[in-house]
């Protein structure tokens, strides 16, 4: 395996954290600890409510059917995918002491111990779509289910605090929804302590969204007008919204289509769309060609089934990427490379900052290492892990304030003029006279802060402003 390349945050708190170690053994050990989650890729945590698609989706994500959709036990507990090999499934207890879990093509059989007695299941499989960054499915969240919400808030908020081995210390999430998100469901999201930022949210089953597979309008043409609404509805809590059919991603991620099954979808092609459906309606399991149609419903869904038909005939290639760009998986990707990936970075960045931070005020040498975490703060590569913590902070303390606003602006946007509100056109000199103007806003505010975390906010505003307005 080739280790990720050494972006200049990264080098900053490993410089940092060699520093760290120099000062005796005992710091030395808490900066392989420290260490650790430097060099472990970022986790993204995938939640939403009861049988939204979240293991579906896991699996396309993956590129293999591992995670259990069925309503087995296994469902019902946390699941951490790794890139590694080989292949295994591990137990974490929620005392920290881990138990092997006999699988059966990478699916769990059974657990070793009850359910309850389980923080979360640790599980390798060697795939390069995990490699940047590890996936977390997790127990849907319904009020039915209150079971299950207690595992997931269990091993992701509270375990936080308790035991940190019985715990996943997530970066960023996927929030799923196959509709409009519950209020209880965006709370429980927020007390994850996610940003708009570290938050994509996901709009499943587009392939059924509105009348469906049957309707006047295409569902997931449908669906993607409905995500536009959604995330400007949701964008104190999500980055944006995409709709993504899980299932045709499934099938097209995992290598589960054969010619078999686009020559027998092709030889439907001649019927009417209603007529297909009823024909599915009305199957039993007796007949062979009952059994054909119904593995391709489980593969294709009724909307794979009724409008995959002619692209079909093409043969199971063609059928393939139809399905892979019907599913919106390679928009999800690019999102998660390019934002909710680098974004996950940025919050594992700052986590490590924290711990230094808590170190600095517990430990013997905190004087030494007190002037190592300053001098990380005033790094100017970290400019974005601490306007990132701001963020955090200002979420918390006053979203609705200007600052929050600046703050968010700053992040979402690489270049200096996006960052300030300009059009990427804007010359040099607008980008310093705007930079100007904010710092003169940012230091009137200063003088009437509401919050502890407002002061802190504005001064690193500030700082950044003065080094725009310098031109740096
Ligand atoms: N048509 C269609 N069916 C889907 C889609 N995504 C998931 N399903 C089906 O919905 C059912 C539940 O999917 P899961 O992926 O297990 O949902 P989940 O959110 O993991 O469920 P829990 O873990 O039990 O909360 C399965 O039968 C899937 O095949 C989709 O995009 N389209
Ligand atoms: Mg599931």
């Amino acid at each position: 395996m080739t280790a990720p390349p050494l972006d200049p945050v990264r080098a900053s708190l490993d410089r940092a954290l060699h520093a760290l170690a120099a000062l005796g053994p005992e710091p030395a050990a808490h900066a392989n600890r420290i260490g650790a989650i430097l060099w472990s890729p970022p986790r993204i945590v995938v939640v939403g409510r009861l049988k939204a698609g979240k293991s579906t989706l896991v699996n396309a994500l993956v590129g293999a059917a591992v995670a259990e959709t069925a309503a087995l036990e296994a469902t019902s507990v946390v699941s951490v995918y790794q890139d590694g090999a080989p292949a295994r499934v591990e137990a974490v207890l929620r005392d920290g002491a881990r138990r092997p879990v006999d699988t059966v093509r990478g699916q769990v059989v059974a657990l070793p111990v009850p359910a309850d007695e389980i923080a979360y299941l640790h599980r390798w499989l060697p795939s390069a779509a995990i490699r940047d960054h590890t996936l977390v499915d997790t127990p849907g969240l319904a009020t039915l289910t209150a079971e299950n919400e207690a595992r997931t808030r269990r091993v992701l908020i509270d375990g936080f605090e308790q035991t940190r081995t019985a715990s996943v210390d997530a970066d960023a999430a996927v929030f799923l929804f196959d509709s409009t998100p519950r209020a209880d469901e965006v709370e429980f999201l927020r007390q994850l302590g996610f940003t708009p930022l570290t938050t994509l949210g996901v709009l499943s089953r587009a392939d059924g969204f509105g009348e469906g597979a049957l309707g006047d309008r295409d569902p997931l043409d449908h669906a993607a007008e409905h995500a536009v609404t959604l995330a400007r509805r949701l964008r104190g809590t999500v980055m944006t919204v995409l709709p993504i059919a899980g299932l045709l991603a499934e099938t097209s991620h995992t290598g589960a289509l054969t010619e078999a099954d686009a020559r027998a979808l092709a030889d439907l092609g001649a019927l009417a769309p209603l007529d297909l459906i009823d024909l599915l309606d009305s199957d039993g399991t007796d007949s062979g060609e009952a059994q054909v149609r119904g593995r391709l419903l489980d593969l294709l869904g009724e909307y794979g089934m009724v409008h995959g038909r002619a692209v079909a005939a093409r043969g199971a290639a063609a059928l393939n990427d139809w399905l892979v760009v019907k599913s919106g998986v390679p928009q999800l990707r690019r999102v998660l490379a390019r934002h909710l990936g680098a974004f996950a970075a940025v919050h594992r960045a700052g986590r490590i900052v924290r711990e230094l931070d808590r170190l600095a005020y517990t430990h013997p040498a905190r004087e030494q290492i007190r002037a190592i975490v300053g001098a990380l703060r005033a790094d100017p590569a970290l400019r974005t892990v601490v306007l990132f913590d701001h963020l955090g902070a200002m979420l918390d303390a006053d979203p609705a304030s200007p600052v929050t606003d600046e703050l968010r602006r700053l992040l979402e946007h690489p270049t200096a003029a996006g960052g300030l509100g300009l059009p990427p056109q804007a010359t040099a000199d607008q980008v310093r006279a705007e930079a100007h103007r904010k710092l003169s806003w940012a230091q009137a505010q200063q003088l009437s802060t509401m919050t502890a975390a407002e002061d802190a906010a504005l001064v690193a505003l500030i700082h950044t402003y003065g080094l725009l307005a310098r031109g740096m």
